[in-house]
């Protein structure tokens, strides 16, 4: 069984995307979430860049996470000392290995083997632990590469990262590379892959097959250009694959809408696993088959992320996905109502997905039928809420059973942990409910739904 660390560098290649800068508090609290999702590294940024990244980095590393916190730094000596002075675990200390990288820098490959020892030292010597990363060593000389790394490793480097800085692997060779380089060098690698190929996640799974034993990831796979590896299809692939845990995949979703909201980067509604399309089915053919057995057209079921299976009905759906939707909404059709729902549905091609409300409206029109809804007349709400792990979720519960405008109170398993439906006469009040719910201790966050129609079995 093939294993892999998870090294998580959203806080430094992820700042480096395009557009993103994340303020310290967003650090930190992206931090905990990762650590919360049990990452096993979190590459917290390059404290050399300017005094806001040293000061996250310092932050982060004092807040005694469980995961290792690493700083990055060039194979410079002033870059590992601001590094040093953060009081983080790891230094990680990188410098480029190909002849044009050397070129460009105006080193011999002796001088570029003596700034990589004398980093390493420098970090060993403060004592702290050190990785080497040797860059674009998937470009370079193979020959070199493994020199450098031999005398990085000779000078205290525990981990080798070998990466694939510009995107340009293939699987095979991946595999091919890092089963070469654990075999001549005999120590811990991390690969990371960038995703100029679109083949960021195959390239890290082949790397692990391959010998790696750790592989850096970044939520919603930020970073330079196209980003490396994304962590969610890549800690969720190691698991349909390999069967092998990582990170705590239920964590994904909320992982990735935090950093989707502190990127300012939205998520491709077809990426995979957060992506709002993950987990639909849309054609007639598809829906049918999925409402009798999910994994006619399913990898993996959605609940490993802890996330829902959802049927579109659009122009492309057929008899079973219309009657199962009208179903779950509490409404039986006969045969003939629901072929006229059918054909009227098929009739509007310009309408992209129905929601419930305007199926029921479409449902009531084609079959004259007046149908069982019933519309609040007050504002009722949804709101979920979560707590912090260490608060006592029944007190919470209570505390929140005495707020004027609250009618029940659940305590639930999943995202969530309370369920609260409240009951109000206005939205100023529905917004004074929310305001009392989000000020108690150990509430760390709600997301209200508005109920828009009621549907009640039975009389
Ligand atoms: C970069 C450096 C790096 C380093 C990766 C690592 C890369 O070009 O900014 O330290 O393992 O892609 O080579 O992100
Ligand atoms: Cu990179």
């Amino acid at each position: 069984m093939v294993k892999a660390l998870i090294l998580d560098t959203t806080l430094r290649e992820g700042e480096q995307t395009p557009g993103v800068a994340f303020s310290v508090e967003e650090k930190l609290e992206i931090a905990r979430k990762l650590d919360e999702a049990r990452v096993n590294m979190i590459e917290a940024g390059h404290p050399a860049v300017s005094p806001d990244v040293a000061e996250a980095v310092k932050r982060i590393a004092s807040e005694r996470l469980s995961a290792e916190i690493l700083a990055h730094s060039r194979a410079i000596i002033s870059d590992v000392d601001t590094a040093v002075k953060c009081d983080v675990q790891r230094v990680a200390v990188f410098l480029g290995v190909t002849e044009t990288k050397l070129k460009t820098m105006n080193m011999t490959e002796e001088k570029a083997i003596e700034a990589a020892v004398n980093s390493i030292q420098y970090a060993k010597d403060h004592g702290m632990k050190a990785r080497f990363t040797a860059e674009d060593g998937t470009r370079a000389d193979y020959d070199f590469v493994v020199r450098i790394c031999r005398a990085a490793i000779d000078a205290g480097a525990d981990r080798i990262s070998v990466p694939d800085t510009v995107g340009c692997m293939t699987p095979a060779r991946m595999r091919g590379l890092f089963s070469k380089l654990s075999k001549d060098l005999k120590a811990e690698l991390d690969a990371h892959c960038h995703d100029d190929l679109g083949m960021s996640v195959a390239n890290a799974i082949a790397a692990v097959e391959g010998g790696a034993t750790a592989v850096h990831t970044t939520v919603n796979g930020l970073g330079e250009r196209a980003g490396i590896t994304p962590l969610e299809p890549f800690a969720v692939a190691m698991k349909v694959l390999h069967d092998t845990d990582t990170v705590d995949l239920g964590k994904l979703p909320e992982l990735s809408l935090l950093v989707e909201k502190y990127s300012g980067i939205p998520i491709s509604p077809t990426k995979p696993i957060v992506g709002e399309n993950a987990f639909s089915h849309k054609g007639g053919v598809h829906a049918a088959a999925v409402i009798f057995d999910p994994q006619t057209y399913e990898a993996f079921p959605p609940a490993i992320v802890g996330r829902q299976r959802e049927i579109v009905i659009s122009k492309y759906s057929g008899k079973v996905a219309v009657e199962d939707r009208l179903k779950r909404l509490g409404v039986a059709l006969s045969e003939e109502e629901l072929m006229r729902v059918l054909s009227a549905i098929k009739e509007k091609p310009e309408i992209r997905s129905y929601r419930d409300v305007d199926l029921l409206e479409l449902a009531e029109k084609a079959t004259g039928k007046k149908l069982e809804v019933q519309v609040p007349k007050k504002i009722e709400a949804l709101v979920m809420v979560k707590c912090e792990s260490n608060v006592y979720t029944t007190a919470v519960a209570r505390r929140i059973l005495w707020i004027k405008g609250v009618e029940r109170v659940l305590e639930i398993s999943g995202d969530f942990d309370i369920e609260v439906l409240i009951n109000v006469d206005s939205i100023s009040q529905m917004n004074d409910v929310l305001e009392n719910i989000r000020i108690i201790k150990g509430v760390t966050a709600t997301n209200t739904r508005v109920v828009l129609k009621k549907f009640n079995n039975g009389p």
